[in-house]
């Protein structure tokens, strides 16, 4: 037996609807869980005091991101300095506690606070691939972060670093979180995609009832009926009047 073609136009895009709607509930699901499983991955709460970890990466557009924004105080730090762009970038945590570095810092101005303070850790990151240091953190407090490339800082290259505290939440973190914001973009698109397949199935499925229950009047060879006048038959008799 054959299908019919009306049955095959009806299950196909039903059945191609669901496999989107699955592949996109499968997605969704991964991307919400991904900030879960960074966030139980190794980082602020309780580790082993000896074998401390923190991964900073420097991401192009003159940004930094963080592993964690908070580490233990008064222990060795592992760090790993990813640069994850083409060109050249420092992380140079300066050794000011709780001072943010005015914006409108000249790098001229920059250097003369680093040499100022002085840096806990410095590390050059001449080009792609991962640089890594260890450094003693110190007592309680939070701390400033800059990239020492000459107009870095200028296009808000800084962040901060807590130490046995979290980050105080009125800081301005210029960094942006770009592991935060990809999946609103993942969302947003699902959403849109989902209004306009039902849109344009919306028309498909909409289409075909108009043609299957009634005919345009100018094809049946009738001018439109009036909009009060009683509709007419095919071959029926005109109305009175
Ligand atoms: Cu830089």
């Amino acid at each position: 037996m054959r299908i019919s073609e009306f049955r095959l136009r009806t299950v196909v895009p039903a059945v191609a609807l669901v496999a989107v709607m699955v592949g996109l509930a499968i997605g969704g699901a991964i991307v919400f869980s991904a900030p879960g499983a960074r966030a139980a991955a190794p980082g602020p709460v309780n580790p082993p005091a000896s074998a401390q970890t923190y991964t900073v990466t420097a991401v192009p557009g003159y940004a930094f991101q963080e592993s964690t924004t908070e580490l233990q105080p008064n222990t060795t730090v592992s760090v790993s300095f990813v640069n994850a762009d083409v060109i050249a970038h420092t992380y140079t945590l300066i050794a000011a506690q709780g001072k943010v570095i005015p914006t409108s810092y000249s790098p001229s101005q920059l250097n003369a606070y680093e040499a100022q303070w002085g840096a806990i850790v410095w590390i050059n990151a001449t080009g792609t691939g991962t640089y890594s240091a260890t450094f003693q953190a110190p007592a309680k407090g939070w701390y400033e972060f800059v990239c020492m490339e000459p107009g870095h800082f200028q296009q808000s290259m800084y962040g901060f670093i807590a130490f046995g505290m979290a980050l105080p939440s009125n800081l301005t973190v210029s960094t942006p979180n770009v592991g935060a914001g990809w999946p609103v973009y993942v969302i947003t698109g699902t959403i849109v995609t989902l209004v306009i397949i039902t849109i344009v199935l919306g028309f498909v499925v909409g289409g075909r009832k108009g043609s299957k229950h009634e005919m345009p009047p100018e094809r049946l060879g009738y001018p439109e009926p009036p909009a009060a006048a009683p509709p007419l038959s095919p071959g029926g008799p005109k109305p009175p009047g």
